[in-house]
């Protein structure tokens, strides 16, 4: 034993007496250490996932506002509770703002049933100066300065060149944004067991989140990836099914059955376009559901409904022809309309402006009190006589034109 410790020894003291000898070979020594350290570090860096990274940008922020596009949609809410869920982990402040408004039925039972505490804003003052979230899109619109906002973080579905500053993950090939939070979630090790030692993901959250997958996908029908049913089955076991059911069939009102009657009998057919005018409605959340009814017809691909409420027409469409973008369709009708705004994307559309026919629109005397004025998606700096939608036909027809590609 003795023996043994002694030659141990003295092979130590060999190495010290050769280190001293060649000092260089104590440098390689070091050097090697270091590298195998910093190739550590690096493997650990590099094994960083986007949720961590995304929960390591909220926790340097002492609070930040997290935005949904305009008219949230139940993805973009789902999202928006989601990353608010993990800035209070980390102790981040954090408030959700829109702009627009939160109208149709489902979404109206998606905030009341999972009471949820989101602000409406209609300039970009509002939100405070605090670093900016966007969620569900990739560059802020729909509100006064929203092209001075530079977002601090982006989580997006949506293609689009829209960063961040400190986080970026747009992942176009997604069939929602709720399924990104999602894996965030699991990654992170959030369980979906409430029993669970450590964190868990609250009920309410994953409610809101498997809604959102489920609405954005058309229950998992429409853009669907592997993802969307992968991060639907682990939300499940959180989610509670009573509210899920609150939210994705709430209750109709009477006007909009009444709506939808009308919406069926009046409706005017051309090829597989349909243009439906319902009159007057006291309730313009009447309109869309009404659209997304006329639009399943069989051999319906688009459908139009019009409505009149306070001096105002207001169109709601929805398109499920790719030849027909529903945004840009209502943008080039309403093109000749004072004052119109018109927008949307290639399936869902919507405009308003003031009653294009009768006494009010009154070409010239009209014009002759303001010079025309280009206000963003509303005016359109023509000539007066260029304003010419004379009546509810006139319009039907320049609607089927649009739709036909002839304007
Ligand atoms: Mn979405």
């Amino acid at each position: 034993m003795e023996q043994r410790v002694g030659e141990v020894s003295a092979v130590g003291q060999d190495a010290l007496e050769t280190v001293r000898q060649q000092p260089e070979l104590l440098a390689a020594v070091v050097i090697a250490v270091l590298a195998v350290l910093g190739a550590v570090a690096l493997f650990r860096y590099l094994r960083r996932t986007p949720g961590d990274r995304f929960v390591r940008a909220l926790a340097e922020r002492e609070r930040v506002a997290i935005l949904m596009h305009p008219n949230p949609d139940p993805d973009a809410m789902a999202s928006a509770m989601a990353v608010a869920e993990f800035a209070d982990q980390v102790g981040t402040e954090a408030a959700v703002h829109y702009a627009g408004q939160i109208r149709h039925p489902e979404n109206r039972a998606f905030q009341t049933v999972l009471d949820c505490d989101f602000a409406r804003i209609e300039r970009a003052n509002e939100i405070g100066g605090a670093p900016v979230v966007l969620v569900d899109h990739n560059e802020p619109r729909g509100f006064e300065g929203a092209e001075f906002i530079d977002p601090y973080a982006v989580v997006d579905h949506h293609p689009g060149n829209g960063a961040g500053t400190a986080f970026t993950d747009v992942r176009p090939d997604r069939g929602s944004c709720s399924s990104i939070l999602t894996e965030y979630l699991r990654d992170r090790g959030w369980s979906n067991d409430e029993n669970a030692d450590g964190l868990s993901v609250p009920p309410r959250l994953a409610t809101a989140l498997l809604y959102g997958i489920q609405s954005d996908t058309t229950s998992f029908t429409r853009g669907c990836t592997h993802a969307e049913f992968d991060a639907a089955a682990y939300l499940f076991q959180a989610a509670d099914s009573d509210d899920l059911n609150r939210i994705a069939n709430p209750p109709i009102d009477e006007e909009s059955l009444d709506v939808k009657a009308t919406a069926i009998n009046r409706r005017v057919r051309n090829g597989s376009f349909l243009v439906s005018d319902v009159g007057t409605v006291s309730n313009l959340d009447a309109l869309p559901p009404a659209a997304e009814e006329l639009v399943r017809l069989e051999g319906i691909s688009v459908a139009v409904v019009i409505g009149e409420h306070d001096g105002e027409i207001h169109l709601t469409g929805r398109s499920q022809d790719d030849r027909v973008h529903m945004g840009k369709t209502l943008q080039a009708t309403m093109d000749v309309v004072r004052d119109a705004s018109a927008g949307g994307h290639a399936r869902m559309g919507g405009a308003q402006a003031p009653l294009p026919w009768g006494e009010a629109t009154a070409g010239t005397q009209f014009v002759s009190d303001s010079p025309l004025v280009s206000d963003g998606d509303g005016g359109n700096g023509r000539d007066p006589d260029e304003f010419r939608i004379e009546s509810p036909e006139d319009l039907e027809r320049r609607l089927f034109d649009a739709m036909n590609g002839e304007l």
